[in-house]
């Protein structure tokens, strides 16, 4: 044994060291609602799992390797997954990597699941092994769309390569695939599918199948990870290509042979600083490359923290809430929705929240509760309000949402001490938002969510009058059917609700136009659509503004308020949109993207509206949820000429 070895050892494993640097971490999910102590069994088990799969001999070639240790109840299960384009060098670096990563990021709870660009460490004290988990999911998506021209032949290209992806990927021995495929004739879109390969071929598939059905085909890149699988796309090479296209890859013997220096002695020291020499200068070499190439294909997304859900990670504490309440105050209450009373809560470090409890029980689990919650918490936009947990307490359900400072539209557009606050900009602006919201719930998120209880009441504003639209989801939330074009349990408002959802119950996104329709009407003429007194013979808003129409007189409509301060070409455009909106034909009724294109454009010819229709209601009624008897027998559909109904009723 001599000095030299010391020093190569040394010397080698501090540049290798830093060659182990970089690895991109993606996202980790530990709940610390089960921990370990640090002196405990558990504890020592885990150590021996960490170090078994940081071991020397772990297989890194093949990039999956599990370990176990010691008896249950505290019983450890380890396993890392490496990204299967990955030489072992790599995979071995990203696993020594995120091992002590996760002591800093998971210090003490009993399971945990990080992730990496290039790979994947999970380890807990349940059976994790050849069953197929989704606790620790999560999606992350690039904020930058497919152009909407291309945006058919993308997800097309992309559904279909995705689909053969995934069935290589179950049918190879490493339970990967990765394609790339052309899109335009200058642009390629690469992805990339990986189980576990502890899974059966069948678990492999569903996982993939839930894993690639979340990604949001509309952008330019995402990802969906689960601890079972991942997918993943992108409009750059973010997988080395050469590797795909080598794999198999052949068993590759351990790294690091040179350090055999048990034989030299000092007489060797004259061959052994060259050639230490020539290693470390390969060394470097390969670290300044592999630099160099991770910029060429690793400029990853930077991935967008808020983008995260997973419903663990939501769930709140009962007594938190109250105390951030003050056990529900009345003086905390700051209004009632269809689904509850909402309080202001103010968290300790100041967060200040809405913090609705709902008073209808959801007819579903906790668990399909919490899951839906996530799923809602995932719709993100500025343009709507943010989902930010949930509590369940007993049978008690409450949701956690983002403050907004200015309470709803409906607080300012009626009354006549507020509506001068909303000059023609704003409410220009609050159309265009709205608009932009509902897009994003009827197309963008790839979950197609309708909303059904549009209403002035359900626009938040925030500090600058940006509106929010708040409510959403609520039919998944509480468990009702998403698939059924028709419902029997009417969620909706009277003098939002399009006729056909009114009369018989049937929903589009064009009923959700339908409500979006009479809110811009509301928006520019400051009267209430179900409230609305008589003027000219007409007893609606609907009405009234299509005997404007008609009579070539749309700007008697804007509120007085703001009538000499308004972009009349603008006014006149949003009434005839809105009277577009109200068509009684959901098909004579724009989809929301062509209202952006209407809105934004003043070149874009709009048809001619036909009289619309307004159904109205015969008894007072507020929020409709579960009371199919009473929207079925009590209310008559109206047309707008027919004179049998003489009074209207505020919700
Ligand atoms: C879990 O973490 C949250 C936030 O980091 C903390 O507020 C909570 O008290 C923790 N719970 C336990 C049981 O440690
Ligand atoms: C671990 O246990 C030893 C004795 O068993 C004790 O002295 C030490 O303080 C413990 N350390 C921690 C961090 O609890
Ligand atoms: C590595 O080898 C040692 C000794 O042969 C063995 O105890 C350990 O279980 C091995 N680790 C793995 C991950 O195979
Ligand atoms: C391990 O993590 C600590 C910080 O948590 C860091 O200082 C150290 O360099 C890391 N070691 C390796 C080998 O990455
Ligand atoms: C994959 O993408 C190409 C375009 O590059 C397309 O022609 C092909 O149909 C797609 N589907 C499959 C299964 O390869
Ligand atoms: C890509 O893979 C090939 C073949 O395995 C390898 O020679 C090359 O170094 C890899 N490139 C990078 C940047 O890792
Ligand atoms: C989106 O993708 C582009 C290019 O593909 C990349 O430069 C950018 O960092 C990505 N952004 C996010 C937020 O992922
Ligand atoms: C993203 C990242 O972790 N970058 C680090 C890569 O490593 C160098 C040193 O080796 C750091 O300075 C970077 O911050």
């Amino acid at each position: 044994m001599s000095y030299t070895y010391f020093f190569f050892v040394f010397i080698f494993s501090s540049v290798l060291t830093i060659c182990a640097q970089n690895h991109t971490y993606v996202y980790h999910d530990c709940p610390n609602t089960t921990t370990y102590a640090s002196n405990s069994t558990y504890s020592t088990n885990l150590r021996t799992v960490l170090t078994s799969l940081s071991s020397r001999n772990a297989s890194y070639s093949t990039g999956f390797q599990t370990a176990a240790s010691g008896q249950a109840p505290n019983r450890v299960t380890g396993l890392f997954l490496c990204r299967g384009d990955l030489s072992p060098e790599v995979c071995r670096s990203c696993v020594a990597f995120s091992v002590n990563d996760s002591l800093s990021r998971c210090p003490n709870e009993r399971e945990a699941v990080l992730y990496y660009d290039e790979c994947m460490l999970r380890y807990s004290h349940r059976t994790i092994l050849s069953t197929l988990s989704r606790n620790g999911e999560a999606v992350f998506r690039n904020d930058t769309m497919i152009p909407s021209n291309q945006l058919e032949r993308f997800s097309n290209v992309l559904m279909s390569n995705l689909t053969q992806a995934v069935t290589d990927a179950v049918t190879s021995p490493r339970k990967f695939g990765a394609r790339k495929a052309k899109f335009t004739a200058s642009q390629t879109v690469y992805l990339l599918v990986q189980c576990t390969p502890d899974l059966t071929d069948q678990d492999c598939s569903t996982c993939l199948q839930i894993s690639f059905n979340q990604l949001p085909l509309d952008k330019i890149g995402g990802r969906f990870i689960l601890p079972s699988c991942n997918s993943r796309f992108e409009t750059y090479p973010f997988y080395n290509q050469t590797a795909v296209k080598a794999l198999p890859p052949p068993p590759v013997s351990a790294p690091e042979r040179p350090g055999k220096g048990g034989k030299a002695n000092v007489s060797a020291v004259a061959i052994v600083v060259p050639v230490i020499v020539v290693v470390l200068l390969l060394i470097a070499g390969y670290c300044f490359f592999a630099k160099k190439k991770k910029k060429a294909y690793d400029t990853a997304p930077s991935i967008d923290g808020d983008e995260i859900s997973s419903a663990d990670s939501l769930q709140l504490d009962y007594r938190m809430i109250q105390a951030a309440t003050n056990d529900f105050s009345e003086s905390n209450n700051i209004g009632r929705g269809g689904f509850g009373e909402v309080y202001k809560g103010t968290f300790p470090n100041g967060t200040e929240v809405a913090v609705k409890r709902l008073s209808k029980s959801s007819g579903q689990g906790d668990a399909e509760f919490k899951n839906e919650v996530a799923v809602v918490a995932k719709l993100q936009h500025r343009n709507l309000a943010r989902l930010l947990g949930f509590c369940i307490e007993g049978k008690e359900r409450i949701l956690v949402y983002e403050y907004v400072p200015n309470k709803s539209l409906d607080y300012f557009l009626f009354d006549p001490a507020k509506e001068g606050q909303l000059d023609w900009s704003h409410r220009y602006k609050i159309i265009g938002g709205i608009a932009r919201g509902i897009i994003y719930l009827h197309q963008d998120s790839r979950l197609t969510i309708i909303h059904r209880d549009l209403k002035a009441s359900n626009i938040l504003l925030d500090a600058d009058m940006n509106p929010k639209v708040a409510d959403f989801g609520m039919a998944r939330i509480f468990g009702m059917n998403q698939t059924e074009e028709s419902t029997r349990r009417i969620v909706g408002t009277y003098g939002y609700m399009s006729p056909e959802y009114a009369m018989r119950g049937q929903y589009s996104m064009k009923s959700d136009v339908y409500s979006f329709g009479v809110l811009v009407l509301e928006i520019i003429s400051g009267k209430k659509n179900s409230s609305f007194f008589e003027t000219d013979g007409a007893r609606d808003l609907v009405t009234y503004a299509w005997r404007l129409w008609r009579n070539q007189t749309p700007l008697d409509l804007v509120a007085p308020v703001m009538r000499h301060n308004c972009q009349m070409n603008k006014v006149v455009r949003c009434v005839h949109i809105g009277l577009l909106c109200v068509q009684e034909d959901p098909a004579d009724r724009p989809t929301l993207s062509t209202i952006v294109m209407m809105l934004s454009s003043n070149t874009v010819t709009l048809p001619v509206p036909k009289q619309p229709k307004f159904f109205a209601q015969s008894r007072p009624k507020k929020d409709l949820l579960d009371s199919e008897q009473s929207t079925k027998s009590n209310s008559v559909p109206w047309s707008i000429d027919d004179a049998s109904i003489t009074e209207l009723y505020p919700r």
